[in-house]
């Protein structure tokens, strides 16, 4: 008898203590409610306007020091290309609604169909995880990239929303990234051959190519190196552009894949190949160049070694790699050089790499 009323007693103080626990605990959240949770109407709306093309643009924070440290190969380093590449890809398997990437140097842009709902089209959601996964993504594949070297330090990289309300200011967009590809690749190679073929000085360097247009450029590497300019590695003059295609497999079915393209995106040719990137419709096959026009190409269709994307190589020639187009050097690039000599008499916002 006793033993049962102890029981009791027990039990019944256990009860208790739990009341006091949840009031306790029903009393602090209420407070917790009520004094902090007005903090929340700091935080601001950022949807990006509706019907409007998204872009993020990601940029190495700090590259020149970063590629320093790295000892990249001056001006343009085909393992740090492709490693860009390879993590813009990761992004764009991720974010399928991206329709596009454009990638040079140490940025990338992606562009997010215009109709998109992600994240209700909040612009600090989708640039901060874009951004995150491409830094993330290029910190973890660096061993395959670049096997044995180390990696010093984290790289960074910084991010932007631009939205653009009509076909043409994305292409236009587009076109001004390619161009400063051009800009900066003709600046760039002559800057390195006067240094480690020529033997100036950087400041000598710099000030022999003060005011120079495109042109001069293009003759001083002929006369002084030899090199015709546009022999260089289409890679490295345009930058890589990513789009979706249908590609076949190993078994011949068709997958969605992403194909990495080494063209000019500024003449009309490329969307006139491509309608379906900015108008939003199903993914086309893939036609390599050779069946698209009358040049002999030395490309073959790529075979996607996964299911979605055209593997990146390491120890591959870049054309080999990303995919040229061949009819690269016609009329249409002849009228982006023009540009390119036009922007380049604009703009002194000329890098040194
Ligand atoms: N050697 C070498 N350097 C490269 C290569 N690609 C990019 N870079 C470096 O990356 C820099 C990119 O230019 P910016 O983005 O304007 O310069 P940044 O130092 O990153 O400065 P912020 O972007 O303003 O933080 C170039 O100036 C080069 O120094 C490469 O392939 N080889
Ligand atoms: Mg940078």
């Amino acid at each position: 008898m006793s033993l049962i009323s102890s029981r009791s007693s027990i039990l019944s103080r256990i009860i208790r203590a739990k009341q006091v626990v949840t009031r306790r605990y029903l009393c602090l959240t209420i407070m917790a409610k009520s004094k902090f949770e007005y903090v929340k109407e700091f935080e601001r709306d950022d949807n990006c306007l509706p019907n409007c093309w998204i872009v993020i643009r990601i940029d190495g924070r700090n590259f020149s020091r970063f590629c320093d440290m790295h000892q990249f190969v001056k001006p343009n380093d085909v393992a740090a290309l492709e490693l860009m590449n390879h993590a813009a890809i990761i992004v764009m398997e991720d974010f399928k609604e991206i329709i596009l990437g454009f990638g040079q140097s140490d940025e990338y842009s992606f562009v997010f169909r215009k109709d998109t709902q992600l994240y209700k089209r909040r612009a600090s959601k989708l640039m901060s995880n874009v951004n995150s996964l491409f830094a993330s993504a290029y910190v973890y594949h660096w061993p395959r990239f670049f096997r044995g070297k180390e990696l010093y330090y984290p790289p960074s990289f910084d991010a932007r929303v631009i939205l653009y309300p009509t076909d043409k200011n994305l292409r236009d967009y587009l076109a001004w990234r390619q161009a400063d590809v051009h800009i900066n690749n003709l600046y760039n190679t002559c800057f390195w051959n006067l240094i480690l073929k020529g033997k100036l000085t950087p400041n000598q360097a710099e000030e022999k190519l003060r005011g120079t247009l495109a042109s001069h450029k293009n003759e001083l590497l002929f006369q002084e190196f030899g090199i015709n300019y546009n022999n260089e590695p289409p890679l490295f003059r345009k930058g890589t552009t990513l789009i979706r295609k249908l590609v076949p497999d190993s078994t011949g079915r068709l997958k969605p894949t992403i194909v990495p393209l080494v063209d000019d995106i500024i003449g009309d040719r490329f969307w006139k190949e491509n309608p379906e990137v900015i108008g939003l419709k199903s993914l086309a096959t893939y036609q390599p160049p050779s069946l698209t026009n009358s040049f002999k190409s030395t490309m073959s269709v790529p075979t996607p070694s996964s299911p979605t994307i055209v593997k990146l190589e390491n120890n591959i020639s870049p054309s080999s790699q990303v995919i040229n187009s061949v009819n690269e050097e016609t009329h249409s690039n002849r009228s982006r050089e023009t540009n390119g000599n036009q922007m380049q008499c604009e703009s002194e916002r000329i890098c040194r790499k």
